[in-house]
């Protein structure tokens, strides 16, 4: 090694050092960590810190995502998760939601599905109760009702309109007509689960289906990789398949940031334009962790054990 690349490696070390320090003094979640739990914007908070203390109390993984996830279902009508949230063309809320578990590669999903509190669950029933992978519309929410998930009278507009004013307001307001939670956790043991639910884009026409359901768009898991989640515009991510892509970049090797970069430079590569409103969180089965989006604004969460932090994406 010449003398100035010697000097430019030291000279990386010594700022990687000083980054991790600075991290670890404005308490910000250390990458290798475990158990570990990022989810998307800064409402997330609530699910990251619910789902990270199930997990340090010994609970199952995926109820800790669940459950995590029921947070922000319940939450105020601003945003754009459960039954609060946004309404597509028609007035109506329908809901998109999966769920993941690594080992065995299991999963399920709900599209398109009206008039149930909890979309998460009904995704984690479809995996666990029925022998499919997704159901969507009429027959994703018979299939709730019969498994006993709790459902609200959305077809009497002023009962859903006095319930959708009564939910508790937890998270943080948030401007923009987009944010959708998907949330990935690593277990202490290496046990990898995510979850990833939202009412879709503001004023969708009724009956279209965004990125959130689809295995490999809004949400992919594999156990022996990581994990990855999307928010943002549903079709500038399924199209490509981005979070299957992210995580197996990071089967190559890449860390979950760079992961990230290189799919949304391949996506803007592609697209040749600049309003794609896509953004992504992935963890790796070593417990890193990282975050990347289009949109500026882009916000994430973390939990490790006695760190919580929300945390600005570091850009492309
Ligand atoms: C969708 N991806 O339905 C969701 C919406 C979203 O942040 O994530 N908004 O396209």
């Amino acid at each position: 090694m010449n003398m100035s690349r010697r000097k430019f490696v030291r000279g990386a070390a010594l700022g990687l050092a000083a980054g991790a320090a600075a991290a670890r003094a404005q308490g910000v979640p250390e990458q290798g960590e475990m158990p570990l739990v990022v989810g998307t914007w800064p409402f997330s908070k609530f699910s990251t810190d619910a789902a990270l203390k199930i997990l340090l109390d010994g609970g199952p993984i995926l109820d800790a995502v669940e459950r995590g996830i029921w947070l922000t279902e319940d939450a105020a009508p601003e945003k754009s998760v459960g039954l609060g949230g946004r309404p597509n063309a028609a007035g109506f809320v329908q809901l998109d939601a999966c769920i993941m578990f690594g080992p065995g590669h299991k999963a399920g999903s709900v599209a398109a599905l009206e008039g149930i509190r909890h979309p998460i669950s009904a995704a984690r029933r479809v995996m666990e109760k029925s022998t499919h992978v997704m159901l969507a519309g009429e027959g994703a929410r018979v299939f709730a009702l019969e498994q006993g998930l709790e459902s609200i009278p959305v077809d009497d507009r002023e009962l859903y309109e006095k319930w959708r004013q009564t939910r508790s307001a937890q998270p943080p307001k948030k401007p923009g007509n987009h944010d959708t939670i998907a949330l990935l956790a690593l277990g202490a043991d290496g046990t990898i689960a995510g979850g990833c639910s939202t009412s879709g884009l503001a004023g969708k026409l009724p009956g279209r289906v965004g990125d959130s359901p689809i295995l490999g768009s809004g949400l992919y898991v594999d156990n022996d990789v990581g994990a990855a989640g999307a928010t943002g515009v549903g079709e500038n991510v399924m199209r490509y398949c981005a979070t299957f892509m992210i995580v197996e970049f990071m089967r190559q090797g890449l860390a979950p940031h760079e992961a990230i970069v290189k799919v949304i430079q391949r996506i803007i590569q592609s697209e040749r334009r600049d309003d794609l409103h896509i953004n992504f969180i992935a963890l790796d089965k070593h417990g890193r962790y990282g975050a990347a989006g289009t949109d500026g604004n882009f916000k994430y969460a973390v939990a490790t054990p006695g760190k919580s932090l929300v945390l600005n994406n570091p850009g492309l």
